[in-house]
């Protein structure tokens, strides 16, 4: 998950609220939050979770003509993901891979597996107004997240406990960044490290050079002194 969106997705839910987090929508005993952002089934799923609920469940008329009706006053999305699928058995389709389906509201030729590759729940805006279809779960879709409503007289003690777990969250977030921030101080340190052996081994280098000079150095001052010893021999030589 991108840090941006789970921190937008942390403010939204982080007031304090009676009944359903701000963001949610309340009808009868649950909340709905239907997702601004969009994407794949099983991250949809995955974010739900984080906003400490899960994909939308439908369990009857009542439940469906809501979502349904409200997903059309919204009219901004083209389709939801909701909490069903086959992918474990072709044509058996389960809520939260768990519960069967009591309720449907299939779209009519609906579900026909297109291509062989659809095994997740949507809602269409263009069948029927959000009648349902499946369709392929790795596709970005917008989504509905479903939590039960808390009832009045808990929810101070539970918007108290959520605020201190999405606030753990928060933590633990901005420590991993930092962690990641140390590692690229680390990486750097070893570049310059690396950049300073590279010297050191030019410097022997050089210092070898050098060396080497004085060798040669040395070697031409003998030549030199046997030059002058024949010389000095000649001149004997002529004396002689
Ligand atoms: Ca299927
Ligand atoms: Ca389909």
């Amino acid at each position: 998950m991108h840090v941006e969106v789970l921190s937008a997705l942390l403010c939204l839910v982080a007031t304090a609220y009676a009944g359903c987090p701000l963001g949610f929508h309340q009808n009868r005993r649950s909340c709905y939050w239907f997702s601004t952002i969009r994407s794949s089934f099983a991250e949809a799923a995955g974010y739900c979770r984080y906003l400490e609920s899960h994909l939308a469940i439908i369990s009857n008329k009542d439940e469906d003509s809501f979502i349904r009706g409200y997903a059309t006053r919204l009219g901004e999305a083209f389709n939801y993901w909701l909490g069903a699928s086959d992918l474990n058995m072709e044509g058996r389709w389960l809520w939260e891979g768990q519960r069967r389906m009591n309720y449907t509201n299939w779209n009519p030729g609906q579900p026909d597996n297109a291509g062989g590759i659809e095994h997740c729940l949507e809602l269409r805006r263009d069948l029927g107004n959000y009648l349902w279809n499946d369709y392929q779960c790795q596709k970005p879709s917008h989504f509905i997240c479903e939590k039960e409503r808390i009832p009045y007289t808990n929810s101070l003690h539970a918007n108290l406990q959520q605020r201190d777990s999405l606030h753990a969250n928060l933590q633990q977030m901005d420590s991993l960044h930092a962690n990641l921030q140390q590692r690229d101080s680390l990486h750097a340190n070893l570049q310059q490290r690396d950049s300073l052996h590279a010297n050191l081994q030019q410097r022997d280098s050089l210092h070898g050079n050098l060396q080497q000079r004085d060798i040669l150095h040395g070697n031409l001052q003998q030549r030199d002194s046997l030059h002058g010893n024949l010389q000095q021999r000649d001149s004997l030589h002529g004396n002689l």
